[in-house]
């Protein structure tokens, strides 16, 4: 049997609400980043009220010793954003070289539903919200670092009320970073029994690597005890994103232990940040909707397991 592609780290959860300055009920789906040579995350606390914000918390090494903020860092702001009347959630983090700034995407909540908003960052201190960049409902959101013909390019995933369409992961382009078109279908859910047959969506933000973009995406599949949530790797094409060049069959990380199939929602990994130390992958992901667990991977190993799997669809 070949070994995990992704593996636990062995003090899981690597960060949970024990660890916080502030009483909270839980801690999870935080975007990545590397930060003046920390590991940064933006971490997706939900209050006591149910209402969520971010929280910055730092380390070297991204396992230990994080250093994490007193307050808030980044709170919802209903009386100027109304879309954020329920709150921010699970943040993805790209850096933009082009302008010198970090951007965060992420879920704003409101009575009329959950929708992309942007905020802008040099500091993780202050921000520029940008507001909402899709219309509802829409989620699961990230930026790619650079533009392909010009264009800047944004993987997103819309959901129909109707619970009979399917809700795709999409492509758009654009010149700013507000506005959106070129709109295109990436991936759709597939069907039955497939693991990912009842929705998917983009877990973590496109990582350029030499042979494609490579990202994890969440697939759902409903039973009659619920939703389980796992992870599937894809490939784009370097040049054009547009392209899936690859698509795993089996999920690569799915709940397994206690704290993955137990919380406030059972059975979910939901990572929204990784970052590449060397060859080596730190994947960040929220538990069971309570608390963040963290998973490395290699690179190589990843890129390898692809050309295997791709030979063997094609033999
Ligand atoms: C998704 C998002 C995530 C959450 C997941 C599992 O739709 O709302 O924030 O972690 O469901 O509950």
């Amino acid at each position: 049997m070949r070994s995990e592609l992704f593996r636990r780290y062995q003090k899981n959860p690597v960060i949970d609400i024990s660890d916080l300055p502030y009483s909270a009920n839980a801690v999870f789906n935080a975007g990545a980043t590397f930060f003046k040579g920390d590991i940064l995350l933006l971490m997706r606390v939900e209050e006591k009220t149910g209402i969520s914000h971010f929280l910055c918390a730092r380390s070297k090494d991204g396992m230990k010793n994080w250093i994490i903020e007193k307050k808030p860092t980044l709170l919802p702001e209903p009386l100027i954003y109304p879309e954020e009347e329920f709150g921010i959630e699970d943040p993805r983090i790209t850096y933009l070289e082009e302008i010198g700034k970090w951007a965060v995407v992420y879920t704003a909540y409101s009575r009329f539903g959950p929708l992309v908003s942007l905020a802008l960052t040099q500091d993780f201190e202050h921000f520029e919200k940008k507001g909402p960049i899709l219309p509802p409902e829409n989620k699961d959101a990230a930026l790619f670092p650079m533009r392909f013909d010009g264009k800047w390019a944004l993987i997103h995933r819309p959901s129909p009320r109707d619970r009979r369409a399917k809700a795709n992961m999409w492509i758009s382009f654009g010149l700013d970073l507000k506005y959106w078109g070129d709109h295109q279908v990436l991936m759709e859910p597939r069907e039955g029994s497939w693991w990912d047959s009842d929705r998917i969506g983009l877990s973590t933000p496109p990582l350029k690597t030499e042979r494609g973009w490579l990202l994890l995406y969440h697939g759902v599949k409903r039973t009659v005890s619920g939703a389980i949530y796992r992870l599937g790797i894809v490939l784009l094409d370097l040049n054009n994103p547009r392209n899936v060049i690859f698509r795993s069959d089996e999920w690569v990380f799915g709940p397994e232990k206690s704290y993955e199939l137990i919380g406030d929602v059972d059975k979910v990994v939901f990572p929204c940040g990784w970052v590449m130390v060397g060859d080596e992958i730190k994947l960040y992901y929220g538990s069971a909707d309570k608390c963040i667990g963290l998973a490395t991977a290699n690179l190589k190993e990843i890129l390898e397991w692809i050309e295997s799997n791709q030979r063997g669809k094609k033999g």
